[in-house]
């Protein structure tokens, strides 16, 4: 059984990660009006982890004699400068949402919630992951820089690249 304090922080990230799920959807939309087909592909398939990482957790509250609640969802930002400002945004989104992980953790201890805490390690090694994706593309959109053969290779790429890829490439 859930205490109401962990119930309710594990509420408050079902809200983080439904956002997250339309920050993600809003980027793909951008991309898709901008003709960036692979970037699009990648931000429709990311929106639906995020929907996963969230249906996890009402899952998860349910199963604990809680109860996951649906609310409303802060409007993610329609428009970006350029591509390249987007995926900042998206790396520094997924440093808060990092943030929001580790106070949930920092919960279930102060809770005494062994099983949560252990519920909560797959999120952890989820962010560490994500963070690494978020980076692994910066460092590729620095390399292309303004060259538009590099932006179209960049495209056509980046719908191969997901999380399990992007650590796979950061082991070696
Ligand atoms: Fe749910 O991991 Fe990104 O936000």
């Amino acid at each position: 059984m859930l205490t109401k304090k962990m119930e309710n922080a594990l509420n408050e990230q079902v809200r983080v990660e439904a956002e997250s799920s339309q920050v993600y959807l809003s980027m793909a939309s951008w991309a898709e009006v901008k003709g960036l087909e692979g970037i699009s592909l990648f931000m429709y398939r990311h929106s639906d982890e995020e929907r996963m990482h969230m249906l996890k957790l009402i899952k998860y509250i349910n199963e604990r004699g809680g109860h996951a609640h649906i609310t409303t969802l802060k409007a993610p930002k329609k428009d970006f400068v350029s591509f390249q400002k987007m995926f900042q945004e998206l790396y520094e989104h997924e440093i808060e949402v990092s943030k929001c992980i580790n106070e949930l953790v920092h919960v279930s201890l102060e809770e005494k919630d062994y099983a949560t805490h252990n519920f909560l390690q797959w999120y952890v090694a989820e962010q560490i992951e994500e963070e690494a994706l978020a980076r692994t593309i910066l460092d590729k959109i620095n390399l292309i820089g303004n060259d538009k053969g590099g932006l179209y290779l960049f495209d056509r790429d980046v719908q191969q690249i997901t999380v399990d890829s992007s650590a796979s490439q950061n082991e070696v």
